[in-house]
């Protein structure tokens, strides 16, 4: 892939289904975003986050009518329930999309329209299997044990149906994907995208007849649009298509990262591609799709109540807490187990004895040595040796971040940590304060502030409070929207003279019986 250009940085989250209230894997994808999101605007990027709920089709409407709740009040409520996820986890998307909002309904019918106008769409009728669950239609061979890979269960539908002629841009998926062969990752995924395509597509079903939420095709309203057609289009519409001028359409598109579970890689990796082609639109940039969540090893469901609550782990344990852990506890892609005695181990290990200790013993050893005041000091060797560290550790993280290899890129900013508290140790500036050799002390301390001060801007995307609250303390302005990384590792950055502030415990230790 050609490197990201000059224009803006488009990063979006699935919408998500309104059916449920938001779980720990909605929240994942969300803060996973939002740290892309956060690093991009680091660097100096115009950033585009758009994250939403996705409100049609015949699973939203089931629910509503199960719970007896008018279907526009029923979407109406739930969507505030992951706009509050979003304020919780402290996201900063740019924009939070509804599909059942007239605007983005208006551009469904529109993409309609183009693919129509383009040849791209046939009425014909549909019969096979269909999952109301993952909202997909499956040919008799997917089927495992009569039902759907995933495991749901499916419905044999016959009715009227639109299709897109999405077969005859089989072979031109296929020269997408191999001249993009960073398309999709992880690779093993995009393997499995490339062998699909391979086997052959058989054209998609686009319009649905028997239900009625949703948007009307355009010219023939007994027809609803296959929820997932409207719901790609979000990726459009919320950059104003269909006005192509707009300038959101014309800084943002294409997106950059759409950042999906695997679930539904082959929605983002097959057809979205097909569709955006049909209508002579450019294609998205990555499609990164993250693996799944399992709670203490079992799946997560609502029959097992072991469903993992965003809010009740932000007060158990706080929000950047539950950040961190969720970014660095397994490498993006791969499947991960959501355990709270994991997440209470490393935050203990990583958050509280290894960078909160660091942060605590430099600020408290700076405020009683030097009355809090930032020295003036020369380095020797032994801090451009630490230097060094730190810039290959930083160049490491710019590498995996800008990936969105969370994992990996924490992981450097971790070494950081680790190689000062190493630096402490060895120089003992405890020793140098009693042994009365004030350059030593001074010089240590306005080492280790200047590293917390890097190590914090670093660790800003994934914690941003706590980020926030030692910079502040150490009087650097960093907000949500505007900073950047220019700059940021020259050791000398911080004011000498200034006064550093005081700063509370900021990653407590965790008893394990809170668990
Ligand atoms: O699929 N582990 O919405 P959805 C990790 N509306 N991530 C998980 C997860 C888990 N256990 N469970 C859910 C839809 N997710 C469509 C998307 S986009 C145009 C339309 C995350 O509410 C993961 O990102 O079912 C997954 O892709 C998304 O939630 C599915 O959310």
């Amino acid at each position: 892939m050609t490197e990201i250009d000059q224009k803006g940085i488009y990063i979006t989250t699935p919408i998500y289904y309104v059916n449920d209230v938001p779980h720990v894997g909605h929240a994942y994808t969300s803060i996973a975003c939002d740290a892309l999101s956060r690093f991009y605007r680091l660097k100096d990027k115009e950033v585009f986050f758009l994250t939403g709920t996705d409100e049609h089709g015949q699973k939203i409407e089931q629910a509503a009518k199960n719970r007896n709740i008018p279907i526009q009040d029923f979407v109406d409520g739930m969507s505030k329930n992951f706009q509050a996820m979003s304020n919780n986890l402290n996201l900063t998307n740019d924009h939070f999309i509804r599909t059942s909002s007239s605007k983005h309904k208006a551009g469904v019918q529109k993409f309609w329209e183009i693919l129509n106008n383009n040849n791209q769409i046939y009425l014909d009728k549909y019969s096979g299997w269909y999952s109301v669950r993952d909202e997909a239609f499956y040919s008799e061979d997917e089927l495992v044990d009569s039902k759907a890979p995933s495991g749901s269960p499916v419905e044999w539908v016959e009715e009227s149906s639109y299709f897109f002629k999405l077969s005859s841009w089989e072979s031109k998926l296929l020269d997408f994907y191999e001249n993009n062969p960073d398309f999709v990752t992880p690779k093993s995924r995009f393997n499995e995208v490339i062998s699909f395509v391979k086997q052959g597509l058989k054209d998609l079903s686009i319009s649905r007849t028997s239900f009625s939420w949703g948007v009307k095709v355009p010219d023939d309203d007994r027809h609803i649009v296959y929820v997932w057609i409207d719901a790609l289009t979000n990726y459009l519409t919320a950059l104003e298509f269909p006005n192509l001028n707009s300038d959101n359409i014309r800084k943002f598109w294409p997106a950059d990262f759409h950042i999906v579970g695997k679930d539904i890689l082959r929605f983002h990796a097959i057809y979205w591609p097909a569709l955006l082609m049909a209508a002579e639109l450019p294609l998205p940039k990555k499609i990164i799709a993250h693996g799944w969540w399992t709670v203490e090893k079992e799946k997560m469901s609502k029959s097992l109540g072991n469903v993992i609550d965003p809010d009740d782990m932000i007060s158990k344990y706080g929000l950047d807490q539950f950040r961190y852990f969720l970014l660095k506890e397994v490498p993006f892609g791969n499947d991960g187990d959501f355990s709270q005695n994991s997440l209470i181990a490393r935050v203990n290990s990583e958050l509280a004895n290894n960078y909160g200790n660091l942060v605590n013993r430099v600020f408290s050893m700076t405020m009683k040595n030097l009355n809090g005041i930032v020295p003036e000091v020369e380095i020797t060797e032994r801090e451009s040796d630490l230097i060094k560290i730190s810039d290959e550790k930083i160049s490491d993280y710019m590498v995996q971040f800008k990936i969105a290899e969370f994992s990996k890129a924490i992981s450097s900013a971790m070494d950081i940590v680790s190689s000062t508290n190493k630096y402490i140790d060895e120089t003992q500036p405890w020793k140098l304060a009693k042994d009365n050799d004030h350059e030593g002390l001074k010089r240590v301390l306005r080492t280790s502030l200047e590293m917390i001060r890097l190590i914090s801007i670093l660790l800003f995307p994934i914690m941003p409070d706590s980020s926030k609250k030692i910079l502040n303390a150490l009087n650097i302005k960093i907000d949500d929207k505007s900073n950047s990384f220019s700059g940021f590792n020259k050791i000398e950055s911080l004011l000498p003279g200034a006064t550093i502030k005081k700063l509370d415990l900021l990653f407590n230790k965790i008893d394990k019986t809170e668990g």
